[in-house]
C-alpha cells in the first residue's frame, strides 16, 4: 500500500470516529465503546474492499455487510453517511421517534444497511443464508459479517460456522472485532474464546489475525481472504475498545456511556486534531 492510500484510508477511519461521536453525542448517550473499535475495519470495507453503490444500496450483485454485533450502528452509520448513502444531518436522529437510523442497524430503515441485527448471535447466522444464496444465484457478491467476541458466546454463532463450512462458503468473511471486552468484563472471564484462530481452523476456516486499527493489514487480509475459494474466512481484528477517544478509551466502563455535551465537544475536538 502506498503512503497515499495508507494516509487517505486513516483519514477515513478518523472520519467515521468523528462522525460516530457526532451521531451518539447528539442523543447524549449509546453504545460508543463497541462502535469505535469498528471504524478502522469498516474505513477498509467501505472504500475499496466492498463493491457498493451509494447512489444505488440494493445494487443487484452488490458486496453485503452484515454488523452481527447490531449495537454498533452508530459506527455503520457513520461510515454510510461519509460514503454518500444519506446525508451526515441524519446522524442526529439517532434513535429518536421516526428516526431513520434505530439505536441498531435495520435494514428495513437505513439506506444501505444490508441486515437488521441487534439480537447477538442471529446476525452471522443469517449472513450464512445471505451467502448461500448468493451461491445459489451465481452472483458475486460477498458478505462480510462483523462479529463480536462477547457476542461469540452465542452458540448460534458455532451453528452458523459449521454450516459456513459444510456448503464451503467462500464468499464469506468473518471479521472477529477482538477488542477482548464485553458488557461488564472481559471476554477471557465470562467464557473465553480461548485462540479464536484455532478455533475457527478447527472448523474448516481460513485464518488470518491482524492488528484492527492498522488499515494497510487490514486491507491486505480483506484481499486475500477474496482470493481463498472453497473456504469461508476468518480474520481476526485485535482491537480495543473505545480505540481513538481518550475518555472513552480509559473508562472503566466504555459499553455504553452517557456524555454532557461539554464531553461531546471535547472529543469532537480531540478526533479533530
Ligand atoms: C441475544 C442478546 N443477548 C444480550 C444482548 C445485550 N447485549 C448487547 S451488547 C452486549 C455485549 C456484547 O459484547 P461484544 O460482542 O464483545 O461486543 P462489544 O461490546 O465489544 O462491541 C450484550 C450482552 C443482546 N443484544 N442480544
Ligand atoms: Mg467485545
Amino acid at each position: 500500500m502506498d503512503r497515499e492510500r495508507k494516509e487517505f484510508l486513516e483519514k477515513e477511519a478518523k472520519r467515521i470516529r468523528y462522525l460516530t461521536v457526532d451521531c451518539i453525542g447528539s442523543l447524549g448517550e449509546g453504545h460508543i465503546g463497541g462502535s469505535l473499535s469498528i471504524a478502522d475495519v469498516l474505513a477498509v470495507l467501505y472504500n475499496g474492499v466492498m463493491n457498493v453503490d451509494p447512489e444505488n444500496p440494493k445494487m443487484e450483485g452488490r458486496d453485503q455487510l452484515v454488523c452481527s454485533k447490531g449495537h454498533a450502528g452508530p459506527a455503520v452509520y457513520a461510515t454510510l453517511a461519509s460514503r454518500g448513502f444519506f446525508p451526515e444531518e441524519w446522524l442526529h436522529t439517532l434513535n429518536q421517534p421516526h428516526t431513520l437510523l434505530p439505536s441498531h442497524c435495520d435494514k428495513n430503515r437505513t439506506p444501505g444497511v444490508d441486515m437488521t441485527t441487534g439480537s447477538l448471535g442471529q446476525g452471522i447466522s443469517v449472513a450464512m443464508g445471505m451467502a448461500a444464496g448468493q451461491k445459489l444465484k451465481g452472483s458475486e457478491g460477498r458478505v462480510y459479517v462483523i462479529l463480536g467476541d462477547g457476542e461469540s458466546q452465542e452458540g448460534q454463532v458455532w451453528e452458523a460456522i459449521m454450516f459456513a463450512n459444510q456448503y464451503h462458503l467462500d464468499n464469506l468473511t468473518v471479521l472477529l472485532d477482538y477488542n477482548k471486552q464485553q458488557i461488564d468484563g472481559t471476554v477471557d472471564e465470562v467464557v473465553t474464546l480461548g485462540d479464536p484462530k484455532e478455533r475457527y481452523a478447527a472448523f474448516g476456516f481460513d485464518v488470518q489475525e491482524v492488528d484492527g486499527h492498522d488499515v494497510e493489514a487490514i486491507e491486505n487480509a480483506l484481499l486475500a481472504a477474496k482470493e481463498v475459494v472453497g473456504k469461508p474466512q476468518l480474520i481476526v481484528l485485535h482491537t480495543v475498545k473505545g480505540k481513538g477517544v481518550s475518555i472513552v478509551q480509559n473508562a472503566a466502563f466504555n459499553h455504553y456511556m452517557t456524555f454532557t455535551k461539554e464531553q461531546v465537544s471535547s472529543m469532537l475536538a480531540e478526533l479533530s486534531e
